[in-house]
């Protein structure tokens, strides 16, 4: 059986020579010209870096490794790290192999127990995350080699390792997060042979009889796991790994990117602002009553959470797909009902609202659709997670396959240190002259 670094070891030596004799016939090719709008703009649409794992097609959406996601939805995370970092789907013997690899590095170090305790009391589960897989750094293989001395050939192996090594651990160290900062008793431990979705749901301790929450948190974990490599989290991720800073540095400052309320926090927002919308109503609101809750949110300088996107121009299929789960398991609940409704409206009215923003000489807002936050806090809220400022740690423990898995590959090919250049407003003044 052979393992996950085997069969990399295996495939880097022809990713490497595709990518040096792509570099030696088309290297001096144009793929992108930029706008002054998109330099002052966060460089939206500008093609400026590589990602292998997964690309988003604004029509389509996500796409793993030539896959659609709304394809693979089936698959599990270990499956869909194993497919992220290769680009195949493991058979059933190499899903066993990683999840051996996952159950022999799960134990988690005493001294993060002891600083997540010492966190003051309020702290945000985001910051309670990022604070443990920082202070997990010292762990770091890749840091040990690099210091011993290493070639740039072999910087892949210990970047695995660490990332072996912290995606076996976190659902560990988030679930614990969760029962610490929540007081829902002590951490759980991880249990062997249990897959990393139905541990990480078993760990959380939600009453979970059925094992439909399980299912929900494998389907969870399998559609945050990446979203190419310009987002906030994979591009901050890569930004500080491309410094040679190890896995625990490189995830954990992608972790505080996706700790924004316009990245992964907006799921927190989402659930926040759906329980507002029935508190004022007292249930499930009427079409009229959402659209002008949705328009006073607008008008007091808000953005409705959930909705737009930077890329994508289509319902985002991630949305779409728990829409369907909700709809199989839950379909009466109010507050998925509420979020069902949502979607009926608030493309509506943020189309309206778009038009009023051109009129008066603004943006126009490029995508009205919901996006992958828009839906999952419901079915998260129905089977009993309720603390909804804990929900971005969930996309954390996912979106770190995508993160890991780029980073891994990046080492592979020995990606230069990013330093994109930065122009001044003076020096833009004179060009357009
Ligand atoms: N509600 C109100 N206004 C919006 C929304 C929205 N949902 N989406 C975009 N706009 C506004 C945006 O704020 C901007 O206004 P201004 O020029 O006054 O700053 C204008 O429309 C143009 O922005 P876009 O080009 O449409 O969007 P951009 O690519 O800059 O930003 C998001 C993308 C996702 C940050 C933006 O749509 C947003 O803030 N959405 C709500 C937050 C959210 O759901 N974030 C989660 C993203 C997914 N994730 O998981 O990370
Ligand atoms: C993501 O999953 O990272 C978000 O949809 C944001 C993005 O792609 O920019």
């Amino acid at each position: 059986m052979s393992t996950l670094k085997e069969v990399l070891a295996a495939k880097i030596p022809q990713m490497r020579e595709e990518v040096k004799n792509l570099l030696a016939e088309h290297g001096g090719k144009t793929i992108s010209d930029v706008k002054v709008a998109q330099a002052y703009g966060g460089m939206r649409g500008v093609k400026g870096m590589i990602c292998d794992t997964s690309v988003v097609e604004p029509d389509k959406g996500l796409i793993i490794r030539g896959r659609p996601l709304l394809e693979i939805k089936h698959l599990w995370p270990e499956e869909i790290f194993y497919l992220l970092l290769t680009g195949e789907v493991p058979d059933a013997e190499a899903k066993a192999s990683l999840q051996q690899e996952y159950d022999k590095r799960a134990a988690v170090p005493d001294y993060v127990w002891d600083v997540l305790y010492a966190m003051p009391e309020d702290s945000h589960p985001m910051c309670m995350l990022d604070t443990a897989v920082l202070v997990m750094e010292r762990e770091s293989v890749f840091r040990q080699w690099y210091d011993k001395g290493m070639t740039k050939q072999e910087y892949w192996m210990p970047a695995l390792e660490d990332g072996l090594q912290l995606l076996a651990k976190l659902p560990v160290v988030a679930s614990g997060v969760y029962r610490i900062r929540y007081k829902k008793g002590t951490p759980l431990a991880w249990t062997p042979g249990l897959d990393w979705g139905a541990n990480y749901a078993n760990m959380l301790g939600i009453p979970d009889p059925t094992g439909t929450f399980a299912k929900l948190m494998r389907l969870y974990l399998n559609f945050h796991s990446d979203h190419e490599g310009g987002n906030v989290s994979a591009n901050t991720c890569h930004t500080v790994g491309s410094a040679l800073s190890d896995i625990y540095y490189a995830v954990s400052a992608g972790l505080n990117g996706l700790a924004g309320p316009l990245h992964g926090l907006a799921n927190q927002e989402c659930l926040g602002w759906i329980l507002e919308l029935m508190d004022k109503f007292g249930g499930v609101p009427e079409e009229k009553q959402l659209r002008d809750f949705a328009f006073e949110t607008l008008r007091g300088g808000k953005v409705i959470p959930g909705y737009g996107h930077a890329v994508l121009r289509v319902t985002d299929p991630r949305y779409a797909g728990f829409l369907e789960f909700g709809k199989e398991h839950l379909p009466e609940d109010p507050v998925f009902k509420t979020v069902a409704r949502v979607y009926d409206v608030v493309p509506k009215v943020l189309k309206e609202y778009s038009e009023e923003r051109v009129k008066a000489g603004k943006a126009p807002i490029a995508n009205c659709w919901p996006n992958v936050d828009a839906g999952s806090g419901s079915l998260l809220y129905y089977y009993g997670l309720k603390e909804f400022p804990y929900y971005t740690v969930l996309f954390s423990v996912s979106r770190s396959m995508g993160m890991i898995s780029q980073l891994v590959l990046n080492r592979a090919l020995g990606t230069a240190i990013t330093r994109p250049k930065s122009v001044s407003t003076e020096w833009v003044k004179k060009q357009m002259k």
